[in-house]
């Protein structure tokens, strides 16, 4: 049975590939599964059918015969389980890689999505610019740690896992701001991550869809 996962039918970013979807699809492209798409738009996804997917009304959401999944998180372990590619098969390796991608998501990612928030949202608020430094400070404290871990390594703990794969997701979204410039072993992992053919293959896929359509507006009622 083919996997549906669901995303926005209008690009937030312009077809950069920062909106969720993308992590999903790049691992369906790791592990050489097929899926399709169907595309929601920004109303709908707060509508009741919707909602039925996704309690809190994002995308994106994974839908494989009756199993129906939200989370980017869950959604890429259920996939990196289940097929070859992913997760490596010695069980403490598997296990670290696992906590990659937890650290990934409940510890890189919140200071990065709180710079996002600080910048799209809250931008306009006469406190913005004295809070934005220790904002920023607070995403480079994450990124020097993280740094510091990878080292010279190629990924963060032997073979490319699906602890890289949600690393370099979470890490791409600081790609425009430059501060991931200020990190140079942190930048070339995450070129590594772009690298790749199933990141390319995704990023197109993505990118095909949004062609034709113009960006959203960064000052819509959507978040991060
Ligand atoms: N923790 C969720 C976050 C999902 C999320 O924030 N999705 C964004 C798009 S990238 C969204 O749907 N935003 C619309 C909204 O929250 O209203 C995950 O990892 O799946």
């Amino acid at each position: 049975m083919t996997v549906c996962i669901t995303a926005f039918e209008q690009s937030p970013d312009g077809g950069k590939g920062l909106a969720r979807d993308m992590r999903v699809r790049w691992t369906l492209e790791e592990v050489g599964q097929p899926y399709e798409v169907r595309p929601v738009s920004f109303r709908a996804v707060k509508e009741p059918p919707h909602l039925t997917l996704h309690p809190f009304g994002q995308i994106p959401t994974y839908q494989e015969g009756d199993l129906t999944l939200f989370e980017t998180g869950s959604i890429v372990f259920h996939i990196a389980e289940r097929h070859a590619g992913l997760l490596p098969d010695d069980t403490s390796a598997r296990a670290r890689a696992i906590t990659w991608m937890f650290a990934a998501l409940n510890t890189v990612e919140p200071p990065i999505l709180e710079l996002t928030t600080a910048k799209l949202l809250e931008g306009d608020k006469p406190w913005s610019r004295e809070r934005m430094p220790l904002v920023v400070g607070r995403v480079h404290n994450r990124l020097k740690q993280l740094s510091v871990r990878l080292g010279d390594a190629t990924w963060l703990d032997g073979a490319f896992s699906a602890g890289d794969l949600m690393m370099v997701s979470v890490l791409l979204r600081l790609k425009l701001s430059g501060i991931l410039d200020e990190h140079p072993n942190l930048a070339a992992y995450v070129a590594r991550g772009e690298a790749r053919p199933a990141y390319k293959r995704a990023f197109d896929a993505q990118l095909v869809l949004y062609a034709s359509k113009p960006e959203f507006g960064s000052h819509g009622t959507r978040s991060e």
